[in-house]
């Protein structure tokens, strides 16, 4: 333990600014996050947004595989604020990866924490984003991690690169919308534009000037490195006449997938080729929600940018919009999320063929009672609730990495249920009432360190189904099946794909369904799984995992770091 003190001493060196010496270098590259209110204007309106250094998406951290790097995140704000490096798994290092009270208190207005993002085996496209109520709105960028020196791509090399930011804009404040819907325990109100690199598109009002424009040259190929950091929106993207070949997804290589729509969750990243082999013109890309909640209120607008070929051409008037499947088409979702596989020799590791720990999960939409005196916004004038197990998910008033690690009692509890607490159908099209009610709870799930875990999220038809993208911190898991109704645990685990399934940190389980992931505990810890549909994070679709310690210094959760943030 002590050599390892020394060792991270020797590598905190500080250098102002951002800068990068190299990998093999003692110093690490350094980025300054100052997040702070700006002022933007969009659909005919001004307001203040928060922001990292006034960017809005804010701006790219680059890496190499395997490198590690330093963010200073200043809070200048007037709220609270955590950040969180999406998909990185931070091998034993818990300390620095962001979510509120779960892994650190809160970053207070005036203060700092200096956060350390290990790479290990991503590469590809993954984000960063806020952790705490919902900062993420706006508080959000890529990262963009190229394979290690000497090594290339597993596809040629594209001529230029390019990011698509997906994210929702409310005309009103943002921190208004939460407070709002969290005290009426209503529906939160629907954004009121989708945004593509932070712009609307030239279908909404006073939004033609600020378009995203994507220039080409005809023959060439670009990657897209495709973030969907909506709120609370799965999206359908395409571009008219192109199609695009997907070669990674969640910061892993896949195999080429072509196709002439992508759909992509909440937490979600795709890198896609796109081939710029027609006619030089200019073309519209598109991207509108995927809905499967019956009567969920949600955002059916349409953003668009613009793929404009270089060259002399007479610019059509009004390009056509490109193919979108319908709102609610699930076939058309499943279609694409199901078509993915991994690329096993990219993987990092084996897939995990025997499972050691089974976990099954329901995740379900809830309500609560109104207390008395209120008046209450959610179904028949209940508050809105979501649960994983029948538990909705309260979160403490001071972290649970903190805790475990100092052996605090009274802040969680163990014992998070690995099975529904009550057997029914759960897809069924009418269930009783009674079910609908979930517990509150704080309580985690501890793993061994080395367990292999199989771990079967099954969506429930209670109050409504609806799909659920869910995500796991600290890990990327195998998705090796899914399907719709209730799972079989006779015959649908024969059909599990053991050979090229897709290593994702965000699945999308179906409306009614189940999806089974698995993954090998290896990095010890306490870890955040959530839905990443905001709006069920914030009504408690969320545990925890503790994974113990394992043998040797390597296998063992590293010590803090000394400017942790104080609750
Ligand atoms: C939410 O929408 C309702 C109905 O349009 C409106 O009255 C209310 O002011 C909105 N709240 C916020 C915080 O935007
Ligand atoms: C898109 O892919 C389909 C199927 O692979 C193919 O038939 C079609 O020609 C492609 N379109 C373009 C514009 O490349
Ligand atoms: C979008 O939803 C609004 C409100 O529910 C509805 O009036 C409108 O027709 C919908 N638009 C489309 C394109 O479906
Ligand atoms: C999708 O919505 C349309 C229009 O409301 C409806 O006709 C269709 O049956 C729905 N499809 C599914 C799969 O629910
Ligand atoms: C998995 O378990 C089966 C049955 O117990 C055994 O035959 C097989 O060798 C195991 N496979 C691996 C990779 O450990
Ligand atoms: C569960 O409910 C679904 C939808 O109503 C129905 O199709 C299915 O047959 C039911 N399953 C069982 C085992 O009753
Ligand atoms: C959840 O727990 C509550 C309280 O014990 C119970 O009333 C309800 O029926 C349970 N629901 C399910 C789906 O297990
Ligand atoms: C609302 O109340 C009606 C009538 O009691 C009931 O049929 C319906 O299932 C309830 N819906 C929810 C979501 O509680
Ligand atoms: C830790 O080191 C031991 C001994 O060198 C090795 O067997 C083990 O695989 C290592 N564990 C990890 C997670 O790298
Ligand atoms: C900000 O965080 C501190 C430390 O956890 C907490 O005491 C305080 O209540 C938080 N403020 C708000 C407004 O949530
Ligand atoms: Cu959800």
């Amino acid at each position: 333990m002590k050599m390892w003190v020394l060792k991270t001493t020797i590598f905190l060196q500080i250098l102002s600014g951002f800068c990068f010496l190299g990998l093999h270098s003692k110093t690490h590259k350094q980025y300054t996050f100052v997040v702070k209110e700006v002022q933007y204007t969009r659909l005919c309106s001004t307001k203040s947004i928060l922001t990292v250094n006034g960017e809005f998406p804010g701006p790219v951290i680059n890496a190499h595989q395997g490198e590690t790097v330093y963010v200073n995140v200043y809070n200048r704000g007037t709220h609270n604020i955590t950040v969180h490096w999406h998909g990185v798994k931070q091998p034993r290092n818990p300390w620095t990866d962001g979510p509120e009270y779960i892994t650190q208190c809160p970053i207070k207005p005036g203060e700092k924490f200096r956060q350390k993002i290990i790479f290990s085996t991503e590469e590809g496209t993954l984000w960063w984003h806020a952790h705490s109520d919902w900062s993420r709105a706006t508080v959000h960028g890529a990262i963009i991690i190229y394979p290690r020196k000497h090594r290339t791509y597993p596809f040629p090399k594209p001529y230029a690169e390019v990011p698509i930011i997906f994210g929702e804009w409310w005309k009103n404040d943002v921190w208004k919308v939460y407070t709002e819907f969290r005290r009426t325990g209503g529906s939160p109100n629907n954004s009121d534009a989708i945004t593509i690199n932070g712009q609307p598109g030239d279908l909404y009002p006073c939004s033609n000037s600020g378009t995203f424009k994507m220039n080409v040259d005809q023959g060439k190929t670009y990657l897209l490195r495709i973030v969907n950091a909506a709120m609370n929106l799965i999206l359908f993207f395409s571009i008219s006449k192109h199609n695009l070949t997907v070669v990674g997804a969640d910061g892993c290589y896949t195999k080429p997938l072509t196709r002439d729509y992508i759909a992509i969750s909440p937490g979600q990243t795709i890198d896609a080729l796109l081939y710029a082999n027609q006619e030089p013109d200019q073309y519209y890309m598109a991207a509108r929600a995927y809905s499967s909640g019956a009567a969920v209120p949600f955002d059916n607008t349409t953003t668009t940018a613009i793929l404009q070929y270089n060259g002399n051409y007479p610019p059509i008037s009004s390009p056509p919009l490109p193919y979108l499947p319908y709102y609610n088409d699930t076939q058309a979702a499943f279609n694409f999320f199901g078509s993915l596989r991994g690329l096993p020799k990219r993987y990092p590791k084996s897939i995990p063929f025997n499972a050691t720990t089974h976990i099954e999960t329901t995740l379900s939409v809830n309500t609560f009672p109104c207390p008395k005196g209120q008046t209450c916004e959610g179904p028949n004038g209940t508050r809105f609730a979501t649960s994983i197990n029948n538990i909705s998910f309260v979160a403490p008033s001071i972290d649970i990495l903190e805790a475990y690690y100092y052996h605090i009692k009274g802040v969680y509890r163990k014992g998070f249920p690995t099975f529904p607490p009550f057997l029914f159908n759960f897809t069924a099209q009418y269930l009783p009432l009674e079910l609908q009610i979930p517990k509150k709870g704080t309580k985690a799930i501890v793993l061994k360190y080395g367990s292999v875990v199989e771990l079967v999220f099954q969506g429930t038809n209670l109050v409504g189904g609806i799909d659920h993208p869910m995500h796991l911190h600290g890990y990327s898991f195998h998705v090796v099946g899914y399907g719709f109704g209730n799972f079989d645990k006779a015959k649908d685990p024969l059909q599990y794909n053991l050979v090229d399934p897709p290593l994702l940190n965000t699945v999308v389980v179906p409306k009614n369904g189940w999806a089974t992931i698995r993954f090998k505990a290896t990095n010890p810890g306490v870890w955040l799984m959530h839905c990443h549909l905001e709006r069920h994070l914030s009504w408690g679709m969320e545990t925890v995992f503790i994974v113990k310690n394992g043998k040797g210094w390597n296998e063992t959760l590293l010590p803090p770091p000394p400017d942790m943030p104080r609750c």
